[in-house]
């Protein structure tokens, strides 16, 4: 397949094609860039939906169980997850290739992991492109999972369309923890687990926090309570996920400074990728930082001084 080939194909929907293309921007290969180039102009269609919380909350079982709503309905849906080995997950590595292979054997879902988190970074901008290649080779929708620990995932997480956050029963101290984090990027909030006790008094917390929260957009997130292992409330979820689309469809301006922030995030993103590895590709840079490092654990040099002589020299 030349790059031609690829691009078409991923266009056209085909499954190995679309694997390819996303692991060609997961690698960073060439031709990356000539991809990501031509899937551009053709995204925009698809509902991009992030889905983030704690380890262990439901996340995965809540998104397979929405794939199948989704796909009752006709649709196409495309599944990327970020690390399932990531050291945040719980190592749920296993639970989550059984479900890749399970969940993969329907043509109308495709599921993704995306594993690589190489030293540059570039997992974020590796799930972003993914995603944009979902939409372009005609997904309807497509789900994001992230465990929502980590500057990556909640950036990763903002720039869906619609940013799920889902907690589960009995977490007071949790949601107090987490708050910082990703309570200010939910646009919709997910009870799961809402089959165990204490439900009443986490939604009871959960509204007093966001009573707090100011949003600019003067959205207020709904609270919907699931089972995800028993099916429950999936169409509640897909119907609070609809409300908060509509609700954006019909602020055009809220939503262009929504989109023009995280077009900003993104180019920043690959500046410094960009930047960095310009930088690192050029004669002799490795060996000098290798040998800066060792100046810097043997206390000759400080890593300021040490950056200041890689910048200058040439
Ligand atoms: N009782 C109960 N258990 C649930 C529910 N949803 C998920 N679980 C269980 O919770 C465990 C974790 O579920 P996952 O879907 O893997 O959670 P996750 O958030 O994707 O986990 P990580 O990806 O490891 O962070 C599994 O044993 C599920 O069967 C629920 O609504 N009620
Ligand atoms: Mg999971």
């Amino acid at each position: 397949m030349n790059d031609r080939d690829l691009i078409e194909r991923v266009l056209n929907g085909e499954t190995r094609a679309i694997a390819r293309a996303i692991t060609t921007v997961e690698s960073g290969a060439d031709g990356a860039a000539e991809l990501m180039k031509a899937v551009f102009p053709k995204t925009g269609n698809a509902l991009v939906i992030g889905i983030t919380g704690s380890p262990g909350a439901g996340k995965s079982s809540l998104v397979d169980k929405l794939a199948f709503y989704y796909k009752d309905k006709g649709e196409k849906i495309g599944i990327v997850c970020i690390d399932p080995s990531s050291p945040f997950s719980g190592g749920a590595i296993l639970g989550d290739r059984i479900r890749m292979a399970t969940l993969g054997l329907d043509k109308n879902i495709f599921i993704r992991s995306m594993a690589t988190r190489g030293n540059l970074g570039g997992l974020s901008r590796a799930t972003v492109d993914a995603v944009a290649i979902l939409d372009a080779a005609g997904f309807d929708k497509v789900i994001v999972e992230t465990v929502g620990v980590g500057q990556d995932e909640v950036e990763i997480v903002k720039t869906a369309d619609v940013s799920v956050v889902v907690l589960v029963p009995g977490m007071g101290d949790d949601i107090q923890a987490i708050k910082a984090g990703i309570m200010e990027i939910g646009d919709v909030f997910v009870i799961n687990k809402a089959d165990r006790e204490g439900v009443l008094r986490t939604q009871k917390e959960l509204e007093s926090l966001l009573s707090l929260a100011h949003r600019p957009d003067f959205w207020n997130p709904p609270i919907v309570k699931t089972v995800a292992t028993e099916s429950k409330g999936i169409e509640d979820l897909s119907k609070a996920i609809e409300s908060f689309k509509e609700f954006q469809d019909n602020a055009a301006e809220g939503s262009l400074i929504r989109k023009q922030a995280i077009a900003h995030w993104r180019l920043l993103e690959l500046l410094q990728e960009r930047l960095l590895h310009d930088l690192l590709d050029k004669n002799g840079t490795r060996e000098k930082l290798d040998r800066a490092a060792l100046d810097i654990a043997e206390k000759r040099k400080d890593p300021y001084t040490a950056i200041e002589e890689l910048l200058t020299t040439k």
